[in-house]
């Protein structure tokens, strides 16, 4: 790492590029429980998304013209098992042509198999709470691992669990809706197994295909658990919830030796601070008084660069390498979004600098695209969307981002 005048040069073969996921940028997904969820609720559906499904190598020239040498992106289960046990080779032949038009440009396919949607079929019969629900999410990773295997490296299994099982089923804001420590417990619990089930299945393939070794992980959010105050009580509140939140399935995953890497989601931070010792405050209560305020994103969100060194340098205990497999902002303007960038850049590379091998960094997102329950309005990409004509426009903060991921510097200013 160099650090003369203030300029920070990247490890050779860092990854360097954006997120996105199925859902969120296809459209037309109407096989999902997102797609059906989203016709109830009189809020933006997600509709055409992006048109991404057809127009994907638009997209992945857009891609290379901005020097990324990854891409993240999800394969979507409810368009590649229908119906249980029925495979559609359209969708199969469809993400292989998807995965293949990346390496033909160069770019390094990191390849999520669950991000948040499930098939209706699935969600029907008793989804992530099923006890079947690990075996049919394995069968349906096997198939695409098999067709994908031979052009992809690096998978995902599942995004995001925690934040999945928690807005899906302790704070009901997501279908199925849910508010139940119960019925959250078992649905981790079957994440856990279903990880660990495609972790191996993976690994298998690799070995029976003679395939390089492959490196599978999940994407775990983590906040920045910041007390507000330095008394007991906000101490030891931010501790709690780094461990369930941030830590649990990480260390369930690192228990189980079924993680090559993690895969680190990085946003933002929350100032912690419970009104009392009960368990509902200990772990969701906020400052109100906006004390120690920082810079917020257009949905409100905390801007919190130096969490992201933080919690970089609590995963050194796991002694495993991290990519940053999202981190980005929605913002009004674009001006914002570069300096969002290059500052948490120069919290990766401080943390590379104090020995966190720190692999990659995707931003979220390549695109504009459907924020789930807030709909189109929050803007995350490097590429502005024109939702009506699906024109793609590419934004100032995506040039100079593009010049760091040529270059592998970031330079001073
Ligand atoms: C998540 C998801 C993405 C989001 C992004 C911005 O982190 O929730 O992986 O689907 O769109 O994080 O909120």
């Amino acid at each position: 790492m160099c650090y003369t005048s203030g300029m920070k040069k990247f490890p050779d073969g860092f990854l360097w590029g954006a997120a996105t996921a199925a859902h969120q940028v296809e459209g037309g997904n109407i096989g999902s429980d997102w797609w059906e969820w989203e016709q109830t609720r009189g809020r933006e559906r997600s509709g055409d998304a992006c048109r991404h499904y057809e127009l994907y190598e638009r997209d992945f020239d857009l891609a290379r013209s901005l020097h990324h040498n990854a891409h993240r992106l999800s394969v979507e289960w409810a368009r590649v098992e229908p119906q249980e046990g029925r495979f559609s080779d359209d969708a199969l032949k469809h993400y292989a042509e998807v995965v293949l038009a990346l390496k033909d440009r160069g770019i390094e396919p990191v390849v999520t198999l669950h991000h948040f949607t499930n098939p209706l079929w699935f969600a029907r019969d008793g989804g992530w709470e099923d006890r079947r629900a690990p075996g049919r999410f394995l069968r349906y990773c096997d198939a695409v691992v098999r067709i994908l295997g031979k052009h992809v490296r690096y998978w995902i299994t599942i995004n995001e669990p925690t934040i999945y099982v928690s807005h899906s089923f302790l704070f009901g804001v997501w279908p199925p809706q849910a508010r139940s420590l119960w019925r959250m417990w078992r649905v981790s619990r079957n994440m856990v197994r279903a990880h660990v089930a495609v972790f191996r299945m993976i690994h298998q393939v690799c070995r029976d295909f003679g395939l390089r070794e492959p490196a599978v992980s999940i994407a775990q959010h983590m906040t920045a658990l910041v007390p507000c105050g330095s008394g007991l009580r906000c101490r030891f509140a931010s501790w709690l919830r780094h461990k369930i939140f941030n830590e649990s399935f990480v260390d369930a995953l690192v228990r189980r030796r079924a993680l090559d890497f993690i895969g680190l989601n990085y946003y933002s931070r929350q100032l912690v601070e419970p009104s009392n010792w009960g368990i509902r405050s200990l772990l969701s209560d906020v400052c109100r008084e906006n004390h120690r305020p920082v810079p917020k994103n257009s949905v409100g969100w905390d801007i919190y660069p130096e969490g992201l060194y933080e919690l970089l340098l609590k995963l050194k205990k796991y002694d495993l390498p991290v990519m940053i497999a999202e981190n980005g902002i929605c913002a009004e303007e674009d001006a914002s979004r570069w300096i969002f960038i290059r500052d948490h850049l120069r919290s990766v590379s401080r943390a590379i600098g104090a020995g966190v091998p720190v692999t990659g960094y995707l931003y979220w997102s390549l695109l504009d695209n459907f924020e789930w329950e807030k709909g189109f309005g929050p803007r995350f990409g490097l590429v502005e969307m024109n939702y009506r004509t699906f024109e793609r426009k590419v934004r100032p903060s995506a040039l100079k981002y593009a010049e760091v991921c040529r270059t592998g510097v970031l330079s001073a200013e």
